[in-house]
């Protein structure tokens, strides 16, 4: 069962000038920041609310670390913007098993690392109306260290 919206991630050049920008306009602070090496990013969360579950959403800002992740093409082919919403779940693998039976694919067979030790998969955009979707099952408090 999906129970709030994630974060929303959107892909920077400069991330640094990214979180510049969402300090100026709204107000928003970084409440964490890591690279991913897998996915090819550094990036930032910055919290916007908490949520009725317990956890919160946040705005994801990605940039690349190298020319060949997702972020990277993604830039080349349509610049900086939207990248992809990310719903949370108790239990990713359920929620991943929820769409794949509807016919939906997705990208990995098992949860890969996500930000902060969550759980994370993806569902293709082309089955999803053009929406790269991502599935998230923060760490469980006990071992969230970072
Ligand atoms: C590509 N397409 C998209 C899209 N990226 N459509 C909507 N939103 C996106 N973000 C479309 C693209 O326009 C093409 O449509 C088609 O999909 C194939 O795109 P492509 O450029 O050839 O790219 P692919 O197929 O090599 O890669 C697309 C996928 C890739 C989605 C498979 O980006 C991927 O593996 N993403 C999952 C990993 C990821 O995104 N990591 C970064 C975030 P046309 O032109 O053919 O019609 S990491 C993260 O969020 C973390 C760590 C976290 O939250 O914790
Ligand atoms: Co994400």
């Amino acid at each position: 069962m999906i129970t709030r919206i994630d974060h929303i991630g959107i892909a920077c050049r400069d991330l640094d000038a990214s979180i510049e920008f969402y300090r100026r306009a709204h107000g928003f602070e970084v409440v964490h920041s890591e690279v991913n090496e897998e996915q090819g990013v550094r990036e930032a969360m910055l919290r916007i609310n908490g949520t009725d579950d317990g956890a919160a959403s946040y705005l994801q800002l990605l940039e690349p670390i190298r020319d060949d992740c997702a972020i990277a093409k993604y830039l080349e082919k349509h610049g900086e913007g939207v990248h992809h919403i990310a719903f949370g779940t108790a239990d990713v693998v359920a929620a991943t098993e929820a769409a794949t039976s509807t016919g939906i694919r997705a990208l990995y067979p098992a949860p890969r690392r996500g930000t902060s030790n969550s759980s994370i998969n993806f569902l293709h955009p082309k089955d999803c109306h053009g929406v790269l979707t991502e599935l998230v099952q923060a760490a469980d408090p006990a071992d969230a260290h970072h």
